[in-house]
């Protein structure tokens, strides 16, 4: 799960704006893969937003990951899944995607990396790098620094989340964050398309500078 720039969906924080305008924009500006969260969508609707992003995703060549939602997944022919601690493991969404699929899951310490590791995900979340409104329940924070920790640990992919902007995301990388994680420094942001586009940037030069 090779990705740069993973944007998540967020409504609420999309300044009142569509999600097909929003992810569209993030898809221009480079976004290479697109995670449908919506905590309060009902199922018909996360289909209806799964199946609108599933096309999107398509003619961009960007992945699309469900959260939680392993019904979902399969419904709209979602590349993955991105699961937290709690969801059901990672072996039985395997089981139910069916091969080929990709499976992340929520990490916040060196343990919960490792186990990730150990249960075959493709890619562990690993955050949050700093305080954020988006999502109150969060763990304490990682820091960008907690990144180096994780890195010598596991050799899975490591997308960073939470607070991350434009700003942050040289460290988080040269610290061996494969990509990083965004909903507002993207969805939220006065030009998406911009927005998506400086933090690739960001990703893809300091990627390049990396042995
Ligand atoms: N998981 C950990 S932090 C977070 C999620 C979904 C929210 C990320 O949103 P933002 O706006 O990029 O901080
Ligand atoms: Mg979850």
């Amino acid at each position: 799960m090779d990705s740069r720039l993973y944007v998540i969906t967020g409504h609420a924080f999309s300044k009142g704006r569509g999600l097909e305008e929003v992810i569209s924009a993030a898809l221009r500006g480079g976004a290479d893969c697109i995670q449908l969260r919506e905590k309060d969508f009902s199922g018909r609707e996360l289909l209806e937003a799964g199946h609108l992003l599933r096309r999107l995703t398509r003619e961009a060549g960007a992945r699309l990951i469900i959260n939680d939602r392993i019904d979902v997944a399969r419904a709209v022919d979602a590349d993955g899944v991105h699961l937290g601690q709690d969801d059901l493991p990672i072996e039985v969404a395997r089981e139910m995607l069916g091969p080929g699929k990709i499976v992340g899951i929520s990490t916040h310490n060196v343990e919960e990396a490792l186990a990730a590791e150990r249960a075959g995900a493709d890619y562990i979340g690993l955050g949050p790098m700093k305080p954020t409104k988006t999502k109150l329940d969060t763990e304490p924070v990682v820091g960008p620094s907690g990144v180096l920790a994780v890195r010598q640990a596991v050799q899975v992919p490591i997308v960073a989340i939470g607070g991350i902007t434009a700003a942050d995301t040289a460290e988080i990388i040269r610290n061996g964050a494969n990509a990083v994680a965004v909903i507002s420094a993207v969805v939220g942001a006065t030009d998406v398309e911009a927005a998506a586009r400086e933090i690739r940037g960001i990703v893809d030069r300091e990627r390049g500078n990396r042995a």
